[in-house]
């Protein structure tokens, strides 16, 4: 079973995912396109905000960072007028000293992450799209084009965006085993993380969205789009900027290529046969996830989805 994902939404459904499948069985396939170098230190937020999660460490108030987490090094950082919009918590900040040092050694970034998920003794296979570096570049009204961090974390998603690219994808492979995964899974997942500039940078990567298409029949997406907004972060925003509608429709036709079916809140029900029309499956079910139960029903949901109606 394998799941392509994002940040925290997708975090969120393989917390139900491990309750409601054999984790074992599970492969978490994760956006890196986000990953910046910061005071010389690789940050790969998607991976962690999914390991952290997992591990049922993660803050709960951000969905990202450690819960309980202090703050001394940005404290003393800004002493030197250091970067401290991008806040590393002094516990957070060992995870990427050891992925960095890892890296610096010669590992690739599916090793090093297989040893932190392994670190905090989850059971599924993390694995970050590709071990090639990629970089989401997000062209703004007033600064051009800046990267991902810069527009989401220094901007506050809050400025008009009128295109976005992945930086270096044309020559990244897919991480090893990932083509063979996709082939071979009964169910792929696509979580309902952001359409674009989460799950767009897994699918741009050569060969996965050729991959997915080839099964589409056995492809569900969860919307992150719930009565006309995105849950979490700037989907909705960047959606109409870039000329999509913004709608469980607007979600459907974005995957429409990659993905047989589509699963939308019940919310977003009136609008089922307009997600059809558009040519995909519609499946109507509770997706906000406000805890781990919730989580749970919503993977059950996905499950059922199945070719082969894979049940738990
Ligand atoms: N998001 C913020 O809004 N502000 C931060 O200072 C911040 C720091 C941060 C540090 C480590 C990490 O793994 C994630 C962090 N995030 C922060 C979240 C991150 O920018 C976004 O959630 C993702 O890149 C979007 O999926």
């Amino acid at each position: 079973m394998v799941t392509l994902a994002g940040g925290v939404g997708a975090a969120k459904l393989l917390t139900g995912l491990i309750r409601a499948h054999p984790p074992r069985d599970l492969l978490a396939v994760v956006n890196t396109a986000d990953d910046t170098v910061l005071h010389g230190l690789h940050v790969s937020p998607d991976l962690d905000t999914v390991v952290y999660t997992l591990a049922g460490a993660v803050n709960p108030v951000t969905g990202w960072g450690l819960a309980g987490e202090s703050w001394q090094a940005m404290d003393a950082l800004d002493r030197y007028g250091g970067i401290t919009w991008f806040r590393l918590g002094d516990r957070d900040l060992a995870t990427h000293l050891y992925r960095t040092h890892r890296l610096d050694q010669g590992a690739d970034l599916a090793t090093v992450t297989a040893e932190i998920a392994a670190a905090w003794e989850l059971e599924l296979t993390v694995l970050p799209v590709t071990n090639d570096r990629i970089e989401t570049r997000v062209t703004t009204a007033d600064e051009g084009e800046i990267g991902f961090q810069d527009y989401f974390v220094r901007r506050r998603h809050d400025v008009a965006v009128s295109a976005v690219r992945v930086a270096g994808s044309a020559r990244a492979r897919p991480a090893p085993g990932l083509i063979e995964a996709l082939g071979a899974a009964p169910l792929i997942i696509i979580a309902p993380s952001n359409p674009i500039v989460s799950i767009g940078p897994v699918l741009e990567v050569p060969g996965v969205r050729q991959a997915v298409a080839d099964r589409r029949d056995a492809v569900v997406a969860v919307s992150p789009i719930v009565g006309g907004t995105a849950l979490k972060g700037p989907a909705d925003r960047l959606m109409r900027e870039l000329g999509h509608e913004c709608s469980v429709v607007g979600v459907a036709r974005l995957y429409r290529d990659v993905a047989a079916t589509l699963v939308i809140d019940e919310a977003d029900a009136h609008l089922a046969d307009d997600v059809e029309a558009a040519g995909v499956s519609c499946v109507v079910a509770p997706t906000i996830m406000d805890g781990i139960e919730t989580a749970t029903d919503l993977a059950r949901v996905v499950l059922g989805c199945s070719v082969e109606g894979v049940q738990p």
